[in-house]
């Protein structure tokens, strides 16, 4: 049974409902990955099998906000740019462990047979479905949960999340945790149904991140080891080290993304070799915003992650994304759903989503002299009650040289990748219907693409 649940008996009642209200709605992202209706939020089991990019999501298909009963929706891709629904993967049933809610987790492949680890609440249990005809329809395996709870005596008070990989050795597993410290704790299985802690894969300091780590990520990239948490509030951070034999020495810190929605990050290897991260792009706008528009937050576009010489974890969006160029302009521009690409040479800024006397405007800007840049949302709309703020990132840039900026606007979102160093991430809901004007402030130049 579930706990929350208005009006609708089953997800394609409301989706006959919310789907409508959610495609009026002027806000509603247009080439960014959504759920049909209703709220989603964390990436879940992404993973690239026999062609297709799959997407799983967090995902409530009653209503445009979250609840504790979460379903894991799905998506699959070609190429990363036109997403396929597919049928709602996993929801909470019965009386099982998983009743109130399926909550985040990962999807490996053994052969033509996946497996999706799960979190069941409450109280937190790791949970397994199976399914064998091509990731389409799931079984809940029938010994769930295949961890009941966290290991005693470990200082630990929730765990959620299980991340699952292989190795030469067998299977490992790492899950996110809440308790005195943060902490990533480590799993092995020989057969992915019997699971052996092994200790701490990862502890931190609460002063540094809080006590609370979400959503582990563990990959190799660049010849290091890169493990993925997100913690308060909504930053997810990337560790880079070195693994061997069960030992994750950590070599570097840094975050995925310095803007306010880029959260609960998870990646997937593909058959060109790249690693791609998708992220939840939170809403800035209140509750009753999002009921009233029958959908809730969107998932970032698709990121290809690097080590740069520094050893830093640097994301750029996918060249897929391409694709999606329409008419292009120079000089300044206009459009709700554009791509900007500009060149700033001093102090500036870049305005998109501006009303032509700049009532409401979203800023770019860059402080050469702070070695900043930041996403301004301050103005970002007229709306009081939604969520504004400035988030600033460093960046380096030698003598004389312009500062470089890409900036992908899809209604209320807006994605900045600064130099091939940082991205940022944040929402905006400008009210008038004029703000639509893309311009620079300063020296530079910027053109522009409509997106399709
Ligand atoms: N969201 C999920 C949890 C996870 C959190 C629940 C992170 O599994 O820890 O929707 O955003």
């Amino acid at each position: 049974m579930r706990d929350e649940n208005p009006e609708f008996s089953s997800p394609e009642e409301a989706y006959a409902v919310l789907i409508p209200r959610a495609e009026a709605d002027r806000h509603r992202p247009r080439y960014h990955f959504l759920p049909p209706a209703g709220w989603m939020n964390d990436p879940n089991g992404t993973v690239f099998h026999k062609g297709l990019y799959h997407l799983f999501y967090q995902h409530n298909p009653y209503s445009g906000v979250w609840v504790t009963a979460q379903h894991w929706g799905h998506a699959v891709s070609r190429e990363l740019v036109h997403w396929e629904h597919w049928p709602i993967a996993l929801a909470p049933t019965g009386e099982g462990p998983d009743h109130l809610g399926v909550w985040s987790g990962s999807v490996v492949m053994e052969g033509e047979t996946a497996y999706a680890f799960y979190t069941g609440v409450r109280p937190e249990k790791q949970c397994l479905a199976i399914s064998t005809d091509g990731l389409r329809t799931w079984e809940k395996y029938a010994g769930n949960p295949i961890i009941s709870a966290p290991p005693e005596g470990s200082g630990v008070t929730e765990f959620r999340d299980p991340h699952v990989w292989r190795e030469s050795d067998g299977w490992y597993m790492a899950i996110g945790t809440v308790g005195d410290v943060p902490r990533a704790l480590l799993y092995r299985s020989g057969n992915l149904l019997e699971w052996e802690y092994l200790g701490p894969l990862l502890e931190g300091g609460k002063e540094e991140t809080g006590q609370m780590w979400e959503c582990p990520d563990f990959f190799a990239l660049g010849g290091r080891q890169v493990l993925l948490v997100t913690a308060e509030v909504r930053t997810t951070w990337y560790v880079v080290g070195d693994w061997r034999e069960r030992r994750f020495a950590v070599e570097r810190w840094g975050k995925m993304d310095w803007g306010p929605s880029f959260v609960a990050a998870r990646t997937l290897g593909d058959d060109r070799g790249r690693r791609i991260i998708f992220g939840w792009a939170p809403e800035m706008r209140p509750a009753e915003a999002l009921e009233a528009a029958g959908w809730g937050s969107c998932m970032s576009l698709p990121r290809v992650l690097s080590l740069n010489e520094r050893g830093e974890v640097v994301a750029e969006p996918v060249p897929e994304l391409l694709a999606l160029r329409g008419e292009h302009w120079e000089g300044a521009g206009e459009g709700e759903c554009v791509e900007v690409v500009a060149e700033l040479e001093g102090a500036g800024a870049v305005l998109v989503r501006r009303s032509p006397s700049g009532e409401e405007e979203t800023a770019v800007r860059w402080d050469p002299a702070a070695g900043m840049v930041s996403l301004d949302l301050e103005r970002s709309s007229l709306d009081p009650a939604t969520t504004k703020g400035g988030y600033a990132a460093p960046v380096r840039v030698a003598p004389g040289e312009a500062l470089r900026l890409r900036a992908f606007v899809d209604r209320s979102i807006i994605e900045v990748f600064a130099q091939r160093q940082v991205c940022l991430t944040g929402r905006m809901y400008p009210t008038r219907e004029d703000a639509v004007g893309v311009r620079l402030e300063g020296e530079g130049k910027v053109e522009g693409w409509e997106m399709g």
